[in-house]
């Protein structure tokens, strides 16, 4: 299969002493030493036993250890799993032994869990040596193998992983700048969690234009208006929550000339919102992606970004995009199908899902969309059931079965009511064979749901709708 020199040796080589990442505290690090951290990291986990293949875990909010430890992986061969800082023990533990990762590696705050598999921290590893190892870092990067690993819903059930090759965060990001062109002032500003491809993608864009990032540890309003402001940020990624307090937070104000791009992905955006944006001149790019895409494929143009509100645009050069099988009339609603060299191949360990959303390299996304006379995208609906809430993903059967498992509960089914501040958020409809109590059920979510998943809303009702098969109807709950 393909190879190219390792992103990252090439860079330092090409850019020894470009900065490569700017941290809040106005700290900084070249490419260089990027390099020699992560080669130092990568010799440290081959000491401790980790080898080309194996998967290894990260939970972390955004650090350069954060960055250090993916790289390092890279050099290893090994496979990053990615885990979200926001989910319990509970669920951790079941995506570490679902990703059949060997070790997991967080930062200090996250040390004192139980976890099912061996842990290690940052501080740990800089302790190990890694003198007299006797092996060989990895020269090349070969573009068919697995790099990282993301949970995400994907269309129906159960979060399952997302396997990203090394070649489909290349055309991700080559892909990125063929749209939105590469200036020679750029920098680019991560507030989100490098642990979604939202952020991973624009660390991964950083190595491989030479552009240098400014990377928070994790989104805050002011930080993010003053690097806007004040710090020479040009380009930024966010969901819509942030566009939201953003906004509010310029006032009457303006972003300097410099900024050029609010890249908006990860869920849909209110058209009041992107009105509100293009009054203040406030570069919104809205684009369509999903984690199963390696970031965006779809966005608008630069020249487009302010003419065409409430699209996301076309698909970027080496995608293909397409409604249905035979919708071929424009405006004719239909599920999004999408196809490209970002376009992952499939979930880990799930044959039967991958036979059935792909078809001939054709993603099935689950979205709902259209396209309009010009070829421009519209998405008018997220997939099945899929709640969206602050560009974090919830699927209603993850919490139903959660639910169910508080004695008293018989049965229980959830949908997304809309939210001003998250988008949407999840209510619950519960059946009862005995009075609970709400404290009771509020241990239990604790235990065994993200904070961001908990039901807003908990109905005690008599019986939940279901069709003919008996199959729970979630849009009728409440009505
Ligand atoms: C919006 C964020 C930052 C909100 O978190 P915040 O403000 O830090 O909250 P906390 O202080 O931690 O908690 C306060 C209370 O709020 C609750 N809460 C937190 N988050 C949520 C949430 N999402 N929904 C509902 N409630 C939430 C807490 O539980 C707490 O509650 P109380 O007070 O009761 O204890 C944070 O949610 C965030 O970072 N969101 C963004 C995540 C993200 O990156 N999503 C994108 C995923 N998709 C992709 O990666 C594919 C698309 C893509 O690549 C892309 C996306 C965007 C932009 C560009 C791209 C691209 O293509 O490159
Ligand atoms: P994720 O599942 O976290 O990878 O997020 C991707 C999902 O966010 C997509 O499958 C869509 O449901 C939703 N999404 C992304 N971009 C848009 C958009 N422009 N409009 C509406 N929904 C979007
Ligand atoms: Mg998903
Ligand atoms: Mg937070
Ligand atoms: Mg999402």
């Amino acid at each position: 299969s393909e190879t190219t020199p390792h992103w990252l040796t090439k860079r330092a080589d090409l850019s020894p002493n470009k900065k490569a990442i700017e941290f809040e505290d106005g700290s900084s690090i070249t490419y260089l030493e990027l390099f020699h951290r992560s080669q130092s990291y990568a010799k440290k986990l081959a000491k401790l036993g980790l080898q080309k293949g194996d998967h290894i875990a990260i939970l972390s909010t955004n650090s350069v250890e954060m960055i250090q430890a993916v790289y390092a992986c890279s050099y290893l061969g090994t496979v990053v799993v990615l885990l979200n800082t926001k989910l319990t023990l509970n669920e951790l533990n079941q995506q570490l032994l679902d990703s059949d990762a060997k070790m997991i590696i967080s930062s200090g705050s996250f040390k004192s869990k139980e976890f099912a598999i061996q842990q290690i921290n940052y501080r740990d590893l800089e302790s190990v040596s890694e003198k007299q190892i006797g092996i060989t870092l990895n020269e090349e990067i070969c573009l068919d193998d697995i790099f990282t690993m993301m949970y995400t819903s994907g269309t129906t059930g159960f979060p399952k992983a997302v396997q990203q090759t090394y070649g489909n965060h290349w055309w991700s990001a080559t892909s990125s700048v063929l749209n939105l062109g590469l200036h020679e002032n750029d920098k680019w500003l991560i507030p989100l969690p490098l642990f979604h491809v939202s952020g991973l993608s624009t660390m991964l864009k950083s190595v491989i234009y030479g552009m240098p990032i400014y990377v928070l540890e994790k989104f805050d309003v002011e930080k993010v208006h003053d690097a806007i402001m004040n710090r020479n940020v040009t380009i930024v990624s966010v969901v819509t929550v942030m566009v939201q307090r953003l906004v509010k937070r310029l006032g009457n104000n303006h972003y300097p000339n410099c900024f050029r791009c609010m890249l908006l992905g990860g869920g849909p955006a209110p058209k009041s919102l992107l009105e509100e944006a293009k009054k203040r001149n406030i570069p919104v790019f809205q684009s369509y992606g999903m984690t199963e895409t390696s970031s965006q494929i779809v966005t608008l143009t630069p020249e487009e970004a302010l003419n065409k509100i409430g699209s996301s645009g076309k698909p970027l050069f080496p995608a293909q995009l397409k409604i249905d099988h035979n919708k071929t009339e424009p405006n004719q609603i239909g599920e999004i199908m999408v196809k490209g060299p970002m376009v992952t191949k499939g979930y880990y360990k799930r044959t039967e899902t991958n036979k059935e959303v792909f078809e001939n390299n054709w993603l099935h996304t689950g979205d709902m969309g259209y396209l309009d006379e010009q070829g421009y995208l519209y998405v008018v609906d997220r997939r099945n059931d899929l709640i969206i809430s602050g560009g974090e993903n919830i699927y209603p059967s993850e919490i139903e079965n959660v639910l169910v498992q508080i004695d008293g509960i018989e049965e229980a089914g959830v949908k997304g009511i809309p939210n001003e501040e998250w988008g949407m958020v999840p209510a619950a409809f519960i059946v009862c064979s005995k009075p609970i109590d709400m404290k009771v059920i509020n241990t239990h979510l604790e235990k065994y749901l993200a904070k961001y998943k908990h039901p807003k809303e908990i109905h005690v009702i008599n019986e939940l709708p279901r069709n003919a098969t008996n199959k729970l109807v979630r849009h009728r709950l409440g009505k």
